[in-house]
């Protein structure tokens, strides 16, 4: 039997994850930069244990039972507190959803604002499982140029002003301000303050996706939220416990206006009737007692550590030609070869015959035909793989530009 003719249109748009796929072939032998793990020595499991065994000791009938869509609300309590301290201010608890991961949130942002064929506006390069989520709603995705200070208002405006002279008013803007995934750029204050113009001029909704703001390792504070400077309740915006906490315990929020909350909510109702209780729970003990916190400074210090490495590796060891970024958020460093190398075909020959992973860049621009970046991960890997594994790439790269 066939099964592909029972599958609905809708089903068709789904394209497998590039990062999701390289995950199943990397063997031990292989060094990867591929998937955007954090690193596990992050992870408050000791912590986590205790608070489990409290949790299941005094609320076990609360904590194994079923609870409502949006979360609980000791943890949308202290969500309110934390976001505070970076300056987003929410009025209450039904501001707030609870999600599993914000990957469910960027699933849901499809289903209630895009029809098949609606403009939509994304930072090009983007996350990838971003686009693959958008991709099943029948978007028209219109890629936005950055460089090194974030997006580029300048086009940003002119394409929004054509896309409305032409009757394809965009329903929203998703950005990744601090920590872009894939190039782990942070967008400066000047765009970030033109950018809520821009939303405010032409009345278009933002979608701020912030899973790296808390974790930002340059010096200082991150520049504000878009969030924390937004005075007309246009921005959506979603965070995460994946690189606070841990990514296993699959949990996200969404802050938001109440009319917008109560539309993720009844999204959320038929998905998965609510996020984990267990899980939700375990968090808001972690931020209560300060784990979080306490733990910030110490995966900050992780990730500045080993971005220096590969950085240092970086120019050690890469051929004349290549270029890189060099985050102060986020997980990335995003490389881009001579414009000779086709890095989606080099793949291959860097597993099999060198042992390094990467992602090639080309599935992280929604329409754009470019073929020579890579994306990085520098948070897993070992700093003896860093060292190692930049190696290797530079021998791939080194080999296919001679070729
Ligand atoms: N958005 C961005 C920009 C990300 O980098 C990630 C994780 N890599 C996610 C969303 C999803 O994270 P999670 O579902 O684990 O919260
Ligand atoms: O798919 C995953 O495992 C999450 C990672 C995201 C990323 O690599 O950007």
């Amino acid at each position: 039997m066939d099964i592909n003719q029972f599958l609905a249109d809708r089903s068709r748009l789904m394209r497998a994850s590039e990062i999701r796929e390289l995950l199943k072939w990397v063997t031990e032998n292989v060094i990867s930069f591929g998937g955007g793990m954090p690193d596990p020595s992050s992870f408050p499991a000791k912590e986590i244990i205790e608070i489990t065994r409290d949790i299941l000791t005094t609320k076990a009938e609360k904590a194994l039972q079923y609870g409502t869509t949006g979360g609980i609300l000791e943890l949308k309590e202290e969500l309110i507190k934390f976001m505070g301290k970076v300056g987003i201010k929410v009025d209450g608890p039904e501001n707030i959803i609870i999600t599993v991961g914000s990957q469910e949130a960027l699933d849901m942002i499809g289903r209630l604002f895009i029809n098949p064929g609606d403009c939509v506006i994304t930072e090009s390069p983007t996350y990838l499982a971003a686009l693959q989520a958008f991709r099943i709603y029948g978007p028209r995705i219109v890629g936005i140029p950055m460089d090194e200070e974030g997006i580029r208002v300048d086009v940003l405006e002119d394409t929004v002003r054509k896309l409305i002279n032409d009757g394809g008013k965009p329903k929203f803007i998703y950005v990744i301000p601090t920590g872009q995934n894939p190039t782990g750029i942070t967008m400066n204050m000047e765009r970030r303050k033109e950018l809520l113009d821009i939303a405010s001029r032409y009345d278009l909704l933002i979608i701020e996706d912030d899973p790296y703001g808390y974790i930002y390792f340059g010096d200082g504070e991150p520049p504000a939220r878009l969030k924390a400077m937004d005075g007309e309740g246009r921005v959506i915006y979603l965070s995460t416990f994946s690189k606070i906490a841990a990514p296993g315990l699959r949990l996200g929020w969404v802050a938001a206006s109440k009319e917008a909350i109560r539309w993720f909510e009844l999204a959320k109702q038929s998905i998965d009737l609510h996020t984990s209780t267990l899980n939700q729970y375990i968090a808001a003990e972690l931020l209560r007692k300060g784990i979080i916190e306490k733990n910030i400074p110490r995966i900050k210090e992780i990730y500045r550590t080993k971005r220096d490495l590969m950085l240092q590796a970086l120019s050690e060891y890469m051929p004349e030609g290549v270029t890189w970024t060099k985050p102060s958020a986020g997980m990335f460093i995003w490389l881009t070869t001579p414009e000779k190398i086709d890095t989606t075909a080099m793949l291959e020959i860097a597993i099999k015959k060198y042992g390094v992973a990467y992602v090639p860049g080309k599935s992280f621009y929604p329409n754009e035909d470019r073929h020579n970046d890579m994306r990085l991960n520098f948070t897993y890997p070992t700093p003896e793989q860093i060292f190692e594994g930049i190696k290797r790439l530079a021998m791939a790269i080194k080999e296919v530009i001679t070729q």
